[in-house]
């Protein structure tokens, strides 16, 4: 249903692209806009009505949404006709001062009215209150994820300490935010999960959801905050598997030194052929390849451990085999699992098993933060509406 005049809900190309899924002639709306990644142009139509649903409760919040829009618009019609036609029918005629009779009592009429809506509204509240519980009990064996907002950034952080900027959350996995603010009020709010909850200073609340749909889907701050409400948004993205989702690390944000995030790149991929210490396992041990300056290779022959090595075996496994694990590798090829950027993290770790001290404990880069401006009077008393 699309009864909304298009409007540009997104600010950059990119945006678009992440928002746009789904074909809509529009010519209103600029081609080098709309156009996707893939070429094909579109405009979302359910922009302007619903978004996706994508979370367990939102079938639920779209049906009572609906129910309570069509009772409205019936009652509305049959109130305002009748209303139109009564005062047509029973206008003053020309000298006619007297008033027409009337029953005084109808007990079927009032029966009807008073039983009829009853049962309308009592429907409302039962799905109503199903909704509201749906929304505010904890499901079993949740995710927690710890939400914090502040002036104008989101950050999300995961149990196993990771964080991000942007929302990763598993398909059918029942999760639990756990929401504080830094400093004023803020409201999360996941259009596609019909989830929107305040974030209060000094105070934690809490958003249970179960996303049900794989895909991106956008989340914004819906209190106003400040300056800079309107850009206080980001996406969400809800992955197919927890594998999927570890598998794809870009968007883990660089709020740890590069050895760690290669420690949890280990931890995940290689640690069980390769051991952290000196031990050959299945492959050869970590410890001290970093420091070793030689590595002797099966059939003769040695090449220098250098970046260029460590990729090579991780990407090429059988380019150069380690003396004593011929003839053949029994280590998988990563190409196309881990990206360069990952490989760069590992030989961080690779470095940190052998010394320590040499390895950078900065953040990778740093996260985008907007500068923290004194708050206004008006920002600061900022109150939930
Ligand atoms: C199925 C077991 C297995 C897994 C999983 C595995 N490897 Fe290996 N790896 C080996 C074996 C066996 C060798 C020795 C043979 C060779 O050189 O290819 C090896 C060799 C290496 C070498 C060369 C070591 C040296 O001492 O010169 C590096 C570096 C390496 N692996 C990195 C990784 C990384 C990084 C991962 C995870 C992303 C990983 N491996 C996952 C089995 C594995
Ligand atoms: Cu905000």
């Amino acid at each position: 249903m699309n009864w909304f005049p298009p409007t540009l809900i997104a600010q950059t190309n990119e945006e678009i692209s992440k928002i746009v899924s789904g074909m809509n002639n529009d010519t209103s709306v600029p081609a080098h806009a709309i156009e996707r990644p893939d070429g094909t142009a579109g405009w979302y139509s359910s922009e302007y009505w619903f978004p996706e649903a994508a979370s367990d409760f939102a079938p639920n919040v779209d049906w009572l949404y609906m129910y309570i829009f069509w009772i409205s618009l019936v009652f509305f019609a049959a109130i305002v006709g009748a209303m139109v036609y009564f005062c047509i029918k029973y206008r003053r005629k020309d000298g006619n001062l007297d008033t027409e009779p009337s029953p005084s009592h109808n007990t079927n009429l009032e029966i009807a009215w008073s039983v009829g809506p009853s049962i309308l509204l009592v429907v409302m509240f039962w799905y109503g209150a199903e909704g509201f519980f749906n929304m505010r009990i904890p499901r079993a064996d949740s995710e927690e994820i710890q939400v914090t907002a502040s002036r104008w950034n989101w950050k999300f952080t995961y149990p196993d300490g990771d964080s991000s900027s942007e929302l990763h959350l598993v398909n059918g996995r029942p999760t639990k935010l756990v929401m504080q603010s830094t400093d004023v009020l803020h409201s999360m709010y996941i259009a596609a999960f019909r989830q929107k909850v305040d974030i209060v200073p000094g105070r934690y609340t809490y958003a249970y959801l179960t996303p049900n749909k794989e895909g991106e889907f956008r989340l914004a701050c819906t209190e106003y905050c400040g300056q800079k409400h309107s850009k206080m948004r980001t996406m969400v993205t809800v992955h197919a598997s927890d594998e999927r989702r570890k598998e794809d690390t870009q968007w883990i944000e660089a709020e740890y030194p590069a050895w760690q995030n290669g420690e949890r790149i280990y931890k995940i991929n290689c640690s069980g052929c390769h051991n952290k210490t000196a031990e050959a396992g299945t492959g050869p041990g970590f410890g001290n390849l970093w420091g070793k300056g030689e590595e002797s290779l099966h059939g003769g022959g040695s090449v220098k451990v250098d970046e260029q090595y460590i990729y090579d075996s991780i990407m090429e496994p059988g380019k150069h085999i380690v003396a004593g694990y011929g003839p053949v590798s029994k280590m998988n090829s990563f190409k196309g699992k881990l990206t360069q950027a990952d490989v760069n993290q590992v030989i961080a770790f690779l470095k940190y098993l052998d010394d320590p001290e040499s390895v950078s404990d900065k953040p990778e880069g740093e996260v985008e933060k907007e500068e923290d401006e004194k708050p206004t009077e008006a920002e600061a008393e900022n109150t939930s509406t």
